[in-house]
């Protein structure tokens, strides 16, 4: 017989030996692919089979270190295990056109309200994630009873495990890596699961899943000392005394409409460009509004869904990743919790996929009673990221009008978007020699939104609803990003810029208009979305606990405190990734000072005291000790 012969004879045996894990392989890898199309039926992103190939590389190399027999159960079960989280994946995108995370499944009594619309999206074609495991069956028991001339020694099973093993996991750390360094958060924060998964496919996304959700309860376990807890219980219990009456109850029993605005950054507010004001609208309602002209956005790896926990919860955002992805399952003290012991009927409403930024988990640990997501609204027209500002806010108000009074309804819009390319949707409006550049077609994106708030807000005007609510309207992160930011500087005309003027640029309106305009006026305490719930709380006379923010009608404190370490208590502002601390009035770099040192060392405190409510669900102990 040829070399070759030998050759030829040794593959075919090597590849008959293998059958089953070569057909397991191209199973899998059939089904991830066909999965990963049902996910993109727009594009499909072929990169993603290098992902894929590699996860099904790694999983086949641990079947190498089994005898033949052992070898075929695994993998068998293997496929049918992945078969069925392929098809509960598939149900979870139909209605929630995203991923499911074990924070999800964990809280799958939080979605009760869906579940059935979940189920009812089973189709028989899903089947096809299983048929095989059925139809492979019998083979499967005559293949596993077949003869085995040949039984690899343990040394061959351990060199064909690391081979594999090894191939896979450099595939893949290249395709996570380069996703990292692409969206540097994503990986820890899963706001876009759909995305990550059209990227890394279906196994990767839940193995990076799964890995965030072990690494997050392996921190957590260890349990706080008695000493720790009472430290930071006396903490909140000092940091919630009442410290004013100004405006107390002021707007008690009436409906609270706050709106959360997609990058409604300060600095467009009273501008023009062209000669024509960004904001008319806006600007028309401060003037009859109380507003706050230095409310800094405190957002970190959660971005908007930061926002939204600070300002219903007075918890700082998660130390890394997103609070409302990490922290679902934990018990609050929500703005919604507590109106509802008040017999609010609380709603959230935003006309985007329910499980970007897991809100329809995250709601739900919030109390809200309702969430009005994307399914719930007509999607009859699209201006920037999904439905536009127009049709959300002309289809909120008709669903406000059917709440039981009193109401809170928590609105985000979405239209006003990163990189507010939409100029076709944002509609006409000159931004001059801003054309073409992100801020100009920012300019051009809030400057439609703002009409959409105009149209909504003197609707609610028309409809006699401004009479018995407070509407409050906020800004929820900056809108020019860090390196676009000269052309913000351009258009200011602000010339050797620092990290002060840097700062002094990441602020958001706060604007709250009482019923007939009353308490209007221009209230510049420095604050930030910490300190919204606090300040409802005394509007609302809602009891303050855990709360870490202040009371912005009651305080005379100036602090502001970012999750970078940053912060400003009026006078002088610290930026943390410098160690350097600014005079605001004079813009110099001033020495620290005792008084200085002690701050930033009790705020890095009260930053960890807030790591460990989260960390611990330390209000859930709170709350379970005072029912005792
Ligand atoms: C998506 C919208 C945008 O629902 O809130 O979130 P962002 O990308 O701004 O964090
Ligand atoms: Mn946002």
């Amino acid at each position: 017989m040829s070399i070759d012969m030998i050759k030829q004879s040794r593959v075919t045996h090597f590849l008959i030996r293998n059958l089953d894990i070569i057909l397991f392989a191209a199973i899998i890898f059939f089904k991830l692919m066909l999965y990963a199309k049902q996910i993109s039926p727009e594009y499909l992103y072929m990169g993603v089979t290098h992902p894929v190939f590699a996860s099904v590389l790694i999983l086949a190399s641990f079947s190498m270190l089994f005898e033949h027999k052992t070898r075929m159960n695994f993998l068998y079960t293997i496929n049918l295990i992945i078969g069925l989280v392929l098809i509960s994946d598939i149900m979870y995108y139909k209605y929630f056109k995203d991923v499911t995370t074990v924070a999800a499944l964990r809280n799958i009594k939080l979605l009760s309200g869906v579940s059935s619309s979940v189920t009812s999206l089973i189709d028989i074609k899903d089947f096809i994630y299983v048929i095989d495991t059925i139809i492979l069956f019998p083979f499967l028991k005559r293949y596993k009873n077949a003869k085995r001339k040949y039984n690899s020694t343990a040394v061959n099973k351990i060199v064909f495990f690391l081979l594999i093993f090894v191939t896979g996991i450099s595939i893949d750390a290249k395709s996570v890596a380069a996703i990292a360094k692409e969206q540097p958060t994503l990986l820890s924060a899963m706001s876009n699961r759909i995305y990550l998964t059209k990227m890394i496919g279906n196994l990767n996304f839940h193995a990076v899943d799964a890995y965030n959700y072990i690494s997050t309860n392996v921190k957590n376990s260890k349990k706080l000392s008695s000493e720790r807890v009472t430290e930071i219980k006396s903490y909140l219990d000092d940091n919630n005394q009442i410290t004013g009456s100004n405006l107390r109850g002021e707007a008690q029993g009436k409906n609270l409409i706050v709106i959360q605005v997609e990058a409604l950054q300060q600095f467009a507010i009273n501008k023009k460009v062209d000669g024509k004001e960004i904001t008319p609208n806006l600007n028309k309602w401060i003037n009859k509004s109380l507003y706050f002209d230095n409310y800094f956005y405190q957002v970190a790896g959660g971005n908007t869904s930061d926002a939204e926990f600070m300002s219903n919860n007075s918890l700082y955002p998660a130390a890394s990743g997103a609070a409302y992805y990490t922290y679902s399952g934990n018990q609050y003290n929500s703005l919604a919790s507590q109106l509802k012991n008040s017999d609010y009927y609380t709603a959230a409403l935003h006309g985007y996929s329910e499980g970007f930024w897991n809100r329809n988990v995250m709601y739900k640990s919030e109390s809200f009673d309702n969430f009005y997501g994307e399914h719930s609204f007509n999607v009859n027209e699209e201006v920037g990221l999904g439905l536009s500002d127009k049709s959300f806010l002309d289809q909120s108000i008709e669903k406000l009008k059917t709440f039981k009074e009193p109401y809170y309804s928590f609105l985000v819009t979405l239209s006003s978007h990163f990189p507010y390319d939409d100029s076709q949707g944002y509609g006409d409006f000159n931004v001059g020699q801003y054309e073409n550049s992100i801020l100009g077609n920012y300019l051009k994106g809030i400057h439609y939104t703002d009409e959409q708030l105009g149209m909504f807000l003197d609707k609610l005007d028309q409809e006699g609803i401004t009479k018995n609510s407070l509407i409050v309207i906020y800004g929820d992160h900056f809108a020019i990003p860090k390196e676009n930011i000269n052309e913000l500087y351009s258009f200011e005309n602000v010339n050797n810029p620092d990290d002060l003027k840097w700062f002094q640029y990441q602020k958001v309106p706060l604007i709250i208009h009482f019923p007939e305009d009353e308490n209007k006026g221009v209230n510049h305490t420095y604050g930030g979305q910490m300190d919204l719930y606090p300040t409802l709380a005394n509007l609302f006379n809602l009891p303050r606990d855990y709360m870490f923010g202040k009371d912005l009608l009651n305080s005379n404190s100036n602090k502001v405190l970012f999750r970078s370490g940053s912060f400003t208590d009026g006078n002088a502002f610290y930026v943390s990734w410098t160690n350097t601390y600014y005079n605001i009035k004079t813009g110099n770099i001033i020495p620290e000072t005792d008084e200085l040192k002690k701050k930033k060392e009790e705020y890095t405190r009260e930053l960890g005291y807030s790591d460990d409510m989260l960390n611990h669900n330390l209000i859930k102990s709170f709350e379970g000790d005072k029912s005792k």
